[in-house]
């Protein structure tokens, strides 16, 4: 599997050079102890719906859309600033700005940093290719397929997306938390780069608190591992799935653990010898109490538990799709 933990680097030092490179290493060997260990900030920043606590976070927008960014949970004071080697912040208030994204589609990473305890908040904003330029279900030779024209029940978050973002073997490895990469997320169809995805802000937030939830069991996973991420409509159906899957929005994930041994199938984490249905009940068990909680956006949404098959291990989809649902195919 990848490992996010060696990838920024690479991304950092190519978009805006060796110098800053020099200082943002040298202000996370500052940082906090309890800041390194979780990646969780002492502070968070408000982006719309959204209440980010990390200290690497992805957000997806149009060319032209703005952003307001405001710190919460700082009542002792500290001092902020941000840094954007673009020039697309501008200031609102001491601890608020205001992010316009450039009409050239790609990726602006945005720095906030905590004057008083050196903490860094790295936003890649990606700029999405708007939706527009698909013709005949295909974008720059990516076949993407089509759209539900009715959202499912009139929801919003069934809506067709205004864009796709961009993935490339440069950006694929860009963390979008602490704990993933763009590339994890990739429908697993054929095709060549640009390959195009879409994310939507509150999954990943999910998945950064269930990690956290089954590191805090005793389970030491560098990352969930992805068996689907996002899946393009034209991949959805033609793997025989219903046309209003979570996955076609973005929203959803199929997930396990597979660190010991890492051979792409569910680990025994619940430790009673055999890897089955009942490892996925256990990680579902944790994505129940996440889905609870609420508590960084409306997490409120799938859990679904799938028994192993001869081709994979078992695993569970999870979704915010902001109602609930519940179901299990042993
Ligand atoms: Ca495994
Ligand atoms: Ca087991």
């Amino acid at each position: 599997m990848t490992k996010p933990s060696e990838r920024p680097v690479k991304w950092v030092a190519a978009l805006i050079g060796g110098r800053i490179l020099l200082l943002v290493s040298l202000s996370l060997l500052l940082l906090p102890h309890t800041a390194l260990a979780g990646d969780r900030l002492s502070f968070a920043l408000r982006m719309g719906e959204v209440l980010n606590p990390w200290s690497v976070f992805g957000v997806y927008l149009m060319p032209g859309q703005r952003l307001e960014l405001t710190v919460v949970g700082s009542a002792d004071g500290g001092r902020f600033v941000a840094s954007d080697p673009h020039g697309n912040t501008r200031a609102l208030g001491r601890t608020k700005w205001e992010w316009r994204a450039p009409h050239t589609p790609g990726l602006y990473p945005v720095h906030i940093t905590r004057l008083d305890t050196q903490e860094v908040m790295t936003l890649n904003l990606f700029v999405k290719v708007p939706r527009q330029q698909k013709r005949q279900g295909v974008l720059n030779g990516y076949r993407i397929g089509e759209y539900p024209r009715q959202p499912y029940r009139g929801l919003t978050a069934y809506r067709p997306p205004p864009g796709f973002v961009e993935v490339t073997p440069e950006t694929e490895n860009v963390r979008v938390s602490p704990n993933f990469t763009l590339g994890q997320f990739v429908s697993k169809q054929d095709g060549d780069y640009p390959r195009y995805l879409v994310l939507r802000e509150p999954l990943l937030l999910m998945l950064e608190e269930i990690l956290r939830e089954v590191r805090a069991a005793g389970v030491q996973a560098d990352t969930l591992a992805i068996l689907s991420g996002y899946r393009t409509p034209w991949y959805n159906a033609s793997i025989g799935n219903g046309p209003n899957s979570r996955h076609i929005y973005g929203g959803a994930a199929d997930i396990y653990i597979d660190q010991n041994p890492r051979d792409g199938r569910m680990d025994d984490v619940n430790g009673d010898g055999r890897r089955d249905l009942h490892d996925a009940h256990w990680l579902a068990e944790i994505a129940e109490r996440v889905q609870s909680r609420n508590t960084v956006a409306d997490l409120t949404g799938g859990i679904g538990v799938y028994g192993p098959r001869p081709h994979r291990g078992p695993f569970v989809h999870v979704d915010a799709r902001g109602f609930e649902a519940r179901w299990e195919f042993p």
